[in-house]
């Protein structure tokens, strides 16, 4: 049966689309409209057309899931040609959100009818594409060229009153009344002799026009958001397109541009995350209906930065939070911070003054353990050592009412070790945030030994609640994420010893995308994290960069020196130390080629994912990748590190990794799941 539905109403035709979940425009939806706006056209008794929604949602968007295959006409440009030039009228009447193709459709219509709530945007950015049915012509023809601009590059959608103010909404309806309103606006324009067709509009590009300097400046004041990216670059020139030449030109133009993006690597790795954070949510053997516990009020142990950090999360989402420390100095220090953090967002314009007091409003400090009593669930975030661990999760057991669950947010440990201690295991599970916080959006929720369905589908919905992207590891050292960046520093660690320096290192991954390599990142973090002045035995360069008081970012210099304005340059001194230590190694240092670091520390992660598939701590390899994309900044436009080892040939991995370890002297122990699949050739992700 088709999902569309036509129905004539006096001198109204409705169009009704239901798609579900979204109203995807794939081909049934796509030659549904095309026939039902023939139908409406044909019938001398319908004098305006309307296109509205089943479900949720207006169309958020082209079908995703059919790029990529042979193109089933009619295509999304021709039924949006079709739309336009219907000599009667047609309105959109929009809910939910009209995104992407769905907002094209919406801009060949000749009015737009929205309720307050619904969202416009054109979103193909994000997915390494620019809007391929006409949006760069159309929409820059509504709201003008920069306001396009904006739009397009960004992603970002806008809300519809926001788009009535710019002259993108025609009407804003009563949030319950779009029907009616889409009529009523229907009956008022049918005599009309003319309606507005979008592609024949000039007035609002004239500004542009005007203003040639436009697009480099955008291209220049944006130049961090679309570094290394193709999409970014191709929206604008389809915008300037649409601005400098004529329609038919300007939809030629992006039509080409569509087509080399949507069989790029970029946009088929942008594809792949969209899928990926969506996969990640389903979990083996967890049906999606499992009950899950209310969570009303969240208990933190410790406020230092991860724990304040956690709880801003929660405080955020308007969940009181109990936060609990053990020395009054330490916990104002940390509500301090937490109040600091909220005012610095506000000042940039994300928060709302009276948004920071009620969040802050919602925040408990204490020095009573008690306190935690009744809490629904209790997150503890306490200095990363097993004894200590256990002795709180042997507390917490006592105070914590029965049906509280309790996390862990360690980084390495063994959440069923920290389980034991208490008389409710299958209660417990961990809740691994990453720094800072209440900024990264990766949650890796650690499933205990018996950790039971509904404590594990609470903590993935508390997780989607404040806006993480939860994902579900097993218990290992350092569970999905830590244990491969283990891997990568191993391999960091090894190359200074043979003559890489600390900036080479990091260079070879920042100019591949990620916002910083290992050095920078330990020197950010602290090269003093579980150096122990006491013990310390001069056996690492890291120790021996410590106890010259050279320990990171915070004292103004670590691998790095750092400038007052945080500046970085490398150290002399520390060239110095490193050589020393390879003086003493026995090998002659020798050079490196930038393509040969990233190999050396890339590779070994894939083999480490490749185990953590093996051994079942990571459901799907597309996991693996949201892990790294949401925890680390791995550049989503490679999909991840198991993507882009699918997307570079994973039987390269295989022959890099064999090679390195024959060169080495050593063996690198390989995964037999990634010479399997290296063998057979097949992709880590289907
Ligand atoms: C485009 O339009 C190109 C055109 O310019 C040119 C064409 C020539 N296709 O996110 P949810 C699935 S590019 C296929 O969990 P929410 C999704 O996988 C497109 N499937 O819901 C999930 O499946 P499952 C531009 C899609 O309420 C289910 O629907 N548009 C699509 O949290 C529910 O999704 C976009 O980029 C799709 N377009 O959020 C918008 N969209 O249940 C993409 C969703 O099996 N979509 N699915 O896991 C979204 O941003 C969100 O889905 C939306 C709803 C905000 C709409």
């Amino acid at each position: 049966m088709s999902p569309i539905s036509t129905r004539k109403d006096g001198k109204l035709f409705w169009i009704i689309s239901d798609n579900p979940p979204v109203n995807a425009l794939g081909h049934a939806v796509r030659a549904g409209l095309a026939e039902a706006i023939a139908k409406g056209n044909a019938d001398g008794g319908v004098q305006a057309i309307i296109i509205a929604c089943d479900g949720r949602t207006f169309f958020a968007g082209a079908d995703i899931t059919e790029f990529g295959k042979p193109l089933q006409a009619p295509g999304l440009p021709e039924v949006c040609d079709a739309i336009e030039s219907s000599s009667k009228p047609v309105i959109a009447a929009i809910h939910g959100t009209a995104l992407g193709g769905g907002l094209e459709v919406a801009l060949a219509c000749h009015y737009r009818v929205a309720v307050p709530s619904a969202k416009l945007g054109l979103p193909e950015v994000k997915l390494g594409l620019l809007p391929g049915a006409g949006g760069t012509q159309r929409l820059p023809r509504v709201i003008g060229a920069e306001a396009a601009l904006g739009m397009i590059v960004s992603g970002n959608p806008v809300g519809a009153k926001a788009a009535h103010a710019a002259g993108l909404v025609d009407k804003l309806a009563e949030e319950d009344g779009l029907r009616d309103a889409a009529a009523a606006l229907a009956k008022e324009v049918m005599d009309r002799d003319t309606h507005p067709v979008t592609s024949r509009r000039g007035d609002k590009i004239r500004a542009a026009k005007e203003d040639p300097g436009l697009f480099d400046r955008f291209r220049k004041d944006n130049a961090r958001m679309i570094l290394g990216l193709d999409a970014p670059e191709a929206c604008i020139a389809a915008v300037e397109a649409a601005v400098n030449v004529p329609f038919e030109k300007g939809t030629a133009l992006e039509r080409e541009l569509f087509m080399k993006l949507v069989t790029g690597d970029q946009s088929k790795a942008m594809r792949h995350v969209f899928f990926a954070e969506r996969m990640a949510q389903k979990i083996d053997g967890l049906p999606k209906d499992t009950a899950t516990y209310r969570i009303e009020r969240v208990g933190i142990l410790g406020a230092g930065t991860m724990g304040g950090g956690i709880a801003m999360n929660f405080l955020t989402a308007g969940i009181p939070v109990t936060m609990v420390e053990r020395e009054q100095a330490a916990l104002d220090r940390g509500v301090s911070i937490m109040r600091k953090n909220y005012e610095r967002s506000a000042a940039k314009g994300k928060f709302k003054p009276e948004q920071v007091e009620a969040a802050m409003g919602r925040l408990s400090p204490t020095l009573d353990f008690e306190a935690l009593g009744d809490c629904d669930l209790i997150i503890e975030a306490v200095f990363e050592n097993m004894d200590l661990k256990k002795d709180i999760f042997s507390r917490l057991d006592q105070v914590a009412k029965p049906g509280a669950i309790l996390a862990s947010n360690t980084s390495y440990l063994d959440i069923d070790e920290i389980a034991a201690q208490t008389r409710r295991p299958d209660h417990v599970l961990g809740m691994h945030f990453f720094s800072p916080a209440n900024v990264m959006k990766l949650l890796e929720v650690v499933r205990g030994r018996e950790t039971t369905p509904a404590v594990l589908a609470t903590a993935m919905a508390v997780g989607k609640k404040i806006g993480k992207v939860a994902v579900v590891s097993g218990v290992c050292h350092g569970f999905i994420g830590n244990r491969m960046l283990a891997a990568r520093q191993e391999q960091a660690n090894a190359l200074l010893l043979e003559g890489a320096t600390p900036w080479q290192i990091d260079d070879a991954l920042t100019s591949f995308g990620m916002p910083m390599g290992p050095f920078q990142m330990a020197d950010l973090a602290g090269l003093d994290i579980g150096w122990n002045p006491e013990t310390t035995s001069s056996s690492t360069v890291r120790e021996v960069l410590c106890e010259q008081g050279r320990r990171g970012q915070k004292t103004g210099k670590g691998f790095y020196d750092y400038g007052e304005d945080r500046s970085r340059t490398p150290s002399k001194e520390v060239e110095a130390i490193i050589a020393d230590f390879a003086r003493k190694s026995g090998k002659p240092p020798r050079d490196f080629t930038e393509g040969e670091i990233r190999e050396r520390l890339i590779y070994p992660m894939i083999n480490e994912g490749a185990k953590i598939l093996e051994e079942g701590i990571a459901q799907r390899a597309s996991d693996i990748d949201i892990v790294w994309l949401y925890g680390y900044g791995w550049p989503a436009w490679t999909g991840g590190p198991m993507f882009w080892a699918d997307t570079i040939g994973v039987g390269r991995v295989l022959s890099g990794l064999e090679r390195h370890g024959r060169a080495l002297g050593e063996d690198f122990t390989i995964s037999d799941r990634l010479k399997t699949i290296a063998e057979d050739g097949r992709r880590f992700n289907g």
